[in-house]
């Protein structure tokens, strides 16, 4: 049974229906522990052991409980994308070029066990596994705008913590200067590595100061549950200032370089995706505007098409980063 809550717009399904055995039999020391702020951790460690390998109920991942962000600029009050549409709506080429075929075949993707290996300028190298990221820091709900280059946008209440947390922690180099995320590329379990149209494995980066901005989030999470494979699972970025190809997806490496690296769109288009990427109503892709953007779910002859907005709306927050910078030149 779903329960619509209609302040948010998420869909949760009956608590009886989400609660893992193990918490359930447990319910008291929950209640206990969530007095105490920590129940977030206990469903993150039960997450990382059975979510992804069985999932709570058929068709829906586990639950991923976090505290509301108080981060400035995480929420909005927009309603948030219908699950199913965000679900069944997708970019990862890794699983296809079509929208509808990360859903159909990312199911195959294997994500535990599951590590992050971290090298280059940086004093903690090594290989970490998920369940040890899930734990290190509180998971917080962050209602997000998602602007894809293609011209639709979606709103997301995504789940995990800053990517700062993480980096802080991991202690770069003071020649560090950008961060490149790679992707898990495996012909086994990808069919769409079998196509040419990208170099794979999937790459992406970011300046350091844009990874370590409050906003950028490593996420495990969405809708309350650990992420669907189609969207990323189990650990992605989302970098809600810049065009959606920017936020990662099924993360198995992060480098710290002191030069800029190159990304798998701006290798495959370098006119057409520079570096930055971030949202730019005045800045038009080579082969269509970017001035306007269709809402995911608002389909259909009379659904109007929304104004795009600088940095997707995140100018307050991020807008410094780019202070003397021509957006033009570093679109
Ligand atoms: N590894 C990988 N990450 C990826 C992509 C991809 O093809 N492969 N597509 C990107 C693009 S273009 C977008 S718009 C978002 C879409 O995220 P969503 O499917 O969760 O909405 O994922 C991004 N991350
Ligand atoms: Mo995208």
């Amino acid at each position: 049974m779903l329960i619509r809550n209609t302040d948010s717009g998420f869909i949760h399904p009956h608590p009886s229906e989400i609660t893992p055995p193990s918490v359930y039999h447990g319910r008291r020391e929950l209640l206990r522990l969530m007095a105490g702020g920590a129940a977030g951790s206990v469903l993150a460690g039960w997450a990382s052991r059975d979510a992804w390998a069985q999932g709570a109920r058929p068709g829906r991942g586990a639950p991923l409980a976090a505290a509301k962000s108080n981060v400035a600029g995480a929420v909005t009050m927009e309603k948030s994308t219908d699950y199913k549409d965000a679900t069944s709506y997708n970019n990862f080429y890794e699983f296809g070029t079509d929208k509808s075929d990360p859903v159909r075949y990312a199911s195959t993707l294997k994500t535990t066990p599951w590590s992050v290996e971290v090298e280059g300028l940086v004093n903690k190298p090594g290989k970490y596994d998920l369940e040890k990221l899930l734990k290190l820091s509180p998971m917080e709900e962050r209602i997000y705008r998602l602007r894809c280059v293609e011209g639709w946008s979606m709103v997301i209440p995504w789940v995990g913590y800053s990517l700062s947390e993480l980096i802080r922690r991991l202690e770069p180099q003071g020649s560090a200067k950008y961060v490149e995320f790679f992707t898990l590329a495996d012909k086994a379990t990808m069919p769409g590595l079998r196509s040419d149209v990208l170099d794979w494995p999937y790459v992406e980066g970011l300046r350091l100061d844009e990874a370590m901005h409050p906003l950028t989030l490593l996420t495990f999470g969405m809708y309350g549950e650990v992420l669907p494979k189609q969207n990323g699972a189990p650990v992605r970025l989302v970098v809600p200032w810049k065009y959606g190809f920017k936020s990662v997806k099924s993360i198995v490496k992060i480098r710290f370089l002191d030069k800029e690296p190159r990304t798998a769109w701006n290798k495959a288009a370098a006119n057409e995706y520079g570096f930055y990427s971030n949202v730019n109503p005045t800045v038009d892709h080579p082969r269509w505007s970017q001035a306007t953007e269709r809402r995911i779910g608002e389909d259909g002859l009379f659904a109007k098409r929304r104004k795009t907005l600088l940095f997707n709306g995140y100018e307050a927050q991020v807008g410094q980063l780019y202070a003397g910078m021509d957006l033009r030149k570093n679109f």
